[in-house]
């Protein structure tokens, strides 16, 4: 619970009825006039995060970056980038949060650092370096011409376009980046690495953080022969079966526990952010008693709607969706733990994805977050979400900011000849940001984040779209997600109900029951743009704990649009 005083034998797994709020700093509030979102502007927001009913909050990186990703390249895991402030103003902010009960975890990217941090540069410059063997450095392939195109080590493609090799003239070798070519792959099988890496994480968990979110963290094991891979639509190789889960991942996660977290009294929330992850995997990752972390993030329920890479659409099915989602359920049973998300800074907004962001708006944003508070897991909610923000409607290139976007779109049109209006359309849709313009708080004209000129466009419907309108307004998709996280901190059995999936035998219902001692708990949600008819309901005014509709609006016989209905007994 929110607020319990950490003490010496407090090994209670508290993380399980938090609900953790993600903040982007660079567009949650800027202090400075500057632009673009900083520590001492989350300061002034923590009445309202508190308000809403938040326990935990989680920073996206914060450290000194060149930030070519916005962050995921760190060139100095111990400073605080200035962009954002100073070290000083993140125990300030970590001070205010404690003080209020809550708690912050911080983002942990090691799976690469910037090309930029001292280990690489050093790295880079010589074979004799002490941490030479800190990344993955190869030969050119025998018998081609070193750095020229084709030498590469092999033919792993970057997740940001191009190869996965980027030749070093002065070492006269390759490194690896899964990444941009910003960001150098760590070799965890080098042991000093992993040591660097432990002291780092025991260093902030001795200033006072509550835990980690912790970047990609299943691709620090690659197979050692970093061999060849099928081919992929970019004619580069898939190396993710290389990578994705690789031989020794649980022995550095369990390293990692051993070495920073259990030799600590307190306990700390960790979430491995694990694209490709298995529901098997997940669960032994997370099994509560020889798991090595608190949950992992994984991605399938966010995949429904891409085709293989992330850039071809399909349409989403709601069978599939909520077939996915009872599924993990169901896998992760009692034993493991899952993470609840439908949102974050690399994810389109769910409304405009999954929901309808004009005809169904205010429903559809609360039918999705009551499905998702609702399962047994501990729920995450990105900036915005809580009010219904939507995507961004960017007209061209140059709204873009993201690097993976940008890369994309070189790609699109440049190579692949395609018309850069479908590009641009594609990226209206698909673009990590649309998650990533400024937080509405108002409709003022930097929509209350800034005064200045924010870093990238504030979304227009700021005008309508904000807190101060919704704050306090009944009906409101805020006041809506205070009502469902209320009802998570009231009723035992939404933290630890188990969940049984309930066949209506209509598509685009989904349905399903929470059980714990005497309780049940009964969700119904109808997540489409027609009405559908159920099978007579009784419960209705008895029982009913939770709803998005007018109660007196209520038909026994069917539900709305984006109706959903909690019943409680
Ligand atoms: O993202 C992990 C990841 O796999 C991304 O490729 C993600 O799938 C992609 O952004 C979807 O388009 C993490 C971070 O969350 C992301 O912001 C970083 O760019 C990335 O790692 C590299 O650190």
């Amino acid at each position: 619970a929110p607020g319990t005083p950490r003490s010496a034998s407090n090994r209670e797994a508290w993380w399980k009825s938090a609900v953790v709020y993600q903040i982007y700093v660079r567009s949650f509030a800027d202090s400075d006039d500057d632009g673009i979102g900083d520590l001492p502007g989350i300061v002034q927001h923590l009445d309202y995060l508190q308000e809403l009913g938040i326990d935990v909050i989680w920073l996206s990186p914060v450290y000194r970056s060149p930030q070519e990703d916005n962050g995921y390249d760190v060139s100095d895991y111990q400073d605080v980038d200035p962009l954002f402030g100073t070290l000083e103003d993140l125990d300030r902010l970590l001070d205010a949060v404690h003080r209020r009960g809550m708690r912050l975890i911080m983002d942990l990217v090691v799976n690469h650092t910037s090309d930029q941090h001292p280990w690489f540069l050093a790295a880079r410059a010589s074979r004799e370096a002490a941490t030479s063997e800190w990344y993955f450095w190869r030969d050119a392939r025998p018998g081609t011409i070193p750095g020229a195109p084709g030498s590469e080590p092999n033919n792993w493609g970057a997740s940001f376009g191009g190869s996965a090799w980027e030749w070093a003239p002065e070492r006269g070798q390759y490194y690896l980046h899964l990444f941009a070519r910003s960001q150098p792959d760590l070799n965890w099988d080098n042991p000093d690495t992993r040591e660097a890496v432990f002291t780092m994480m025991n260093w902030w968990l001795d200033r006072g953080i509550d835990g980690f979110r912790m970047d990609v963290i299943n691709f620090i094991s690659k197979d050692p022969r970093l061999p060849d891979a099928p081919l992929n639509r970019d004619g580069y190789g898939d190396g993710m079966p290389y990578f994705g889960h690789g031989p020794r991942i649980r022995d550095y996660l369990a390293e990692m526990k051993r070495r920073v977290f259990d030799s600590r009294p307190g306990s700390y929330l960790t979430v491995g952010e694990m694209p490709g992850v298995t529901p098997e995997q997940a669960r032994e990752f997370t099994h509560q008693v020889h798991g090595q972390l608190a949950m992992v993030f994984q991605y399938e329920h966010v995949n429904l709607d891409a085709d293989g890479d992330k850039w071809t659409q399909r349409r989403m099915s709601v069978k599939d969706l909520r077939d996915t989602l009872a599924r993990w359920q169901t896998a992760l049973g009692d034993t493991g733990w899952n993470s609840l998300y439908w949102n974050n800074h690399d994810q389109p907004r769910v409304v405009s994805r999954y929901g309808n962001d004009t005809t169904y708006w205010r429903e559809s944003a609360t039918a999705l977050a009551t499905v998702l508070h609702l399962h047994r897991g501990t729920p995450y909610v990105f900036q915005g979400e809580e009010i219904g923000m939507t995507n961004a409607p960017f007209t061209g290139i140059d709204d873009f900011r993201d690097i993976e976007s940008l890369d994309y779109y070189a790609r699109a049109v440049g190579t692949h000849r395609v018309d850069a209006a479908v590009a641009l359309d594609t990226l209206r849709r698909r673009s990590r940001d649309n998650a990533r313009t400024p937080m509405q708080w108002s409709a003022a004209p930097g929509a209350g984040f800034t005064p200045g000129t924010a870093w990238i466009g504030i979304n227009p419907n700021h005008s309508w779209l904000n807190v101060a309108a919704q704050r306090g307004a009944p009906g409101s998709v805020y006041e809506y997600y205070r009502a469902l996280i209320a009802l998570r901190h009231h009723l035992p059995v939404v933290v630890d109900g188990h969940f049984a999936a309930v066949d209506t035998g209509r598509d685009q219902i989904y349905s399903f029951r929470r059980q714990l001692d005497g309780t049940t708990l009964t969700v119904d949600a109808n997540l489409s743009d027609l009405p559908v008819s159920v099978d007579r309901d009784d419960r209705v005014a008895r029982d009913l704990v939770l709803a998005n509709y007018p109660r007196r609006r209520i038909d026994p016989d069917r539900l709305e649009p984006w109706e959903v209905r909690v019943y409680a007994r």
